[in-house]
């Protein structure tokens, strides 16, 4: 089953946003098997997004994601990352459609709310980056039988 790395920015958990957001995800069928709160280090930050280095956005998009605790979870699910993908909006809020997090909750590019992977090589890597093995959960849901067609 494939696997994605969420996180909730800083102002997604300032904002008291991190239930709406979680909640999106979750009652489309997401399991979760991982979770945790943390403050993002520089390093971290530095890495996660490597592939925007030297861009104009990012020294503001580094400074944006350690500038107060973010909350990161792997979500699990048929084509998790194309699914919560969808459920998170355009990177430019103003762009996102009615209905995605982006739009409904998010005005500017640079305070978009929330991270997903954007595919499977970048959702291994990140994963690696933010969660250790152990951290991760491997657990059934009864209610499984209800959302997913096996
Ligand atoms: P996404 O977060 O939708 O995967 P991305 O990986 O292209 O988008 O960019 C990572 C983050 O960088 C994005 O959430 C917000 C910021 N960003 C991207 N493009 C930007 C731009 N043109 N101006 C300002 N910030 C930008
Ligand atoms: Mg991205």
């Amino acid at each position: 089953m494939e696997r994605t790395l969420i996180i909730v920015k800083p102002d997604g958990v300032q904002r008291q946003l991190i239930g709406p957001i979680f909640t999106r995800l979750e009652q489309r069928g997401l399991k979760v098997v991982a979770m945790k709160m943390l403050q993002v280090s520089q390093d971290m930050a530095r890495e996660h997004y490597a592939i925007h280095r030297g861009k104009p956005f990012f020294d503001p998009l580094i400074e944006y994601i350690t500038s107060a605790p973010v909350v990161a979870m792997i979500m699990e699910g048929p084509n998790a990352i194309e699914a919560a993908r969808a459920t998170m909006g355009a990177t430019n809020p103003v762009n996102a459609s009615p209905g995605t997090i982006r739009a409904d909750y998010a005005m500017e590019v640079g305070r978009n709310l929330v991270h997903s992977s954007d595919g499977p090589e970048t959702a291994a890597a990140e994963i690696a980056l933010w969660f250790d093995a152990r951290e991760i959960i491997d657990y059934g849901r009864d209610v499984d039988n209800w959302i997913l067609e096996r």
